[in-house]
């Protein structure tokens, strides 16, 4: 018999636009790890932490706030939104209704470029924001998921860890 996976012990690490050619193309920005290979090393974090990850990358705005939805009830989100973070306030709702710990990551260091990249519409309204630490924020990331995440059942089962 298979069992139903828990959602509560489920994460959502969902890549928005054009993060699906990560690795293919410009290297000095993103580095050279593609979307797969991050994909696996959160997924096995994952694992090493007892949560399950789904993987999920959308071009759409409209997909992006569907999949956030569908995590409603979960661990939380890690979310690295691309371009969208910057004008999206449609990605920005989304966070805020699903009531789950979203961390927002940046592989580079937006505050480093473009002047348009130093603003974000998700950020304040998510549970942590990571930039500029390469592919290895996502897994911190994943930590920080968990550790809100944890924090929250302590509030709610009134106990305190560590
Ligand atoms: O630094 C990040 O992770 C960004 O979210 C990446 C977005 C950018 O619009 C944000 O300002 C910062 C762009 C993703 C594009 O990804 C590519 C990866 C490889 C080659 C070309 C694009």
């Amino acid at each position: 018999m298979t069992s139903m996976p828990d959602r509560s012990r489920t994460v959502l690490l969902l890549n928005g636009p054009n993060l699906n050619l990560l690795g293919t193309r410009d290297p000095a920005q993103y580095g050279t790890t593609t979307l797969e290979e991050v994909e696996r090393r959160v997924t096995d974090l994952g694992g090493e932490l007892g949560v399950r990850v789904v993987c999920a990358q959308s071009n759409s705005e409209g997909e992006m706030v569907d999949r956030i939805h569908g995590a409603r009830g979960w661990a939380g989100v890690v979310l690295n939104p691309g371009a969208y973070a910057h004008y999206s306030i449609a990605l920005r709702d989304a966070i805020e209704a699903v009531e789950v710990p979203v961390v927002e990551v940046h592989i580079s260091n937006v505050y480093a470029r473009e002047r348009f990249r130093h603003t974000s519409v998700t950020a304040p309204v998510a549970a942590g924001y990571v930039a500029g630490c390469g592919v290895f924020g996502y897994e911190l990331a994943l930590r920080a998921v968990l550790r809100r995440d944890a924090e929250r059942e302590e509030v709610s089962d009134g106990t305190r860890a560590g």
